[in-house]
């Protein structure tokens, strides 16, 4: 057998660390149009009709769906924009943000 020591002298750590992770969440309400809300996520979060239309119902039948996930700053921005499209039209329609675990 080799004597030779093959072991790394120190073990590196990676240089760059990854931010945390937002979820942007969004609630429902008994009076916001539905078409309204598909809208909304269009327009704030770019998503196609058909996810936008399944992010809707999940949220309707279940109370709240996580629609996205961003950095803090990012999240909560698009959470505060979306929510105030609904305020403008006069909707409840409310976005939250928290941290993934
Ligand atoms: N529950 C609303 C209605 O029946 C529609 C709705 C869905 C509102 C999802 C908000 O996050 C929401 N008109």
């Amino acid at each position: 057998m080799s004597d030779i020591d093959v072991k790394p002298l120190a073990t590196v750590e990676p240089k760059t660390k990854r931010p945390p992770l937002y979820k942007v969440i969004l609630l429902n309400d008994d009076f916001t149009p539905r078409e309204f809300v598909v809208i909304v996520l269009k327009a704030v979060f770019h998503t196609s009709e058909d996810e936008a239309y399944g992010i809707m119902l999940t949220a309707h039948r279940l109370g709240a769906c996580v629609v996205a996930v961003f950095t803090r700053e990012i999240a909560e921005t698009k959470a505060t924009e979306a929510t105030d499209l609904g305020l403008q039209a006069g909707h409840p329609l409310t976005f939250t943000t928290e941290p993934e675990e």
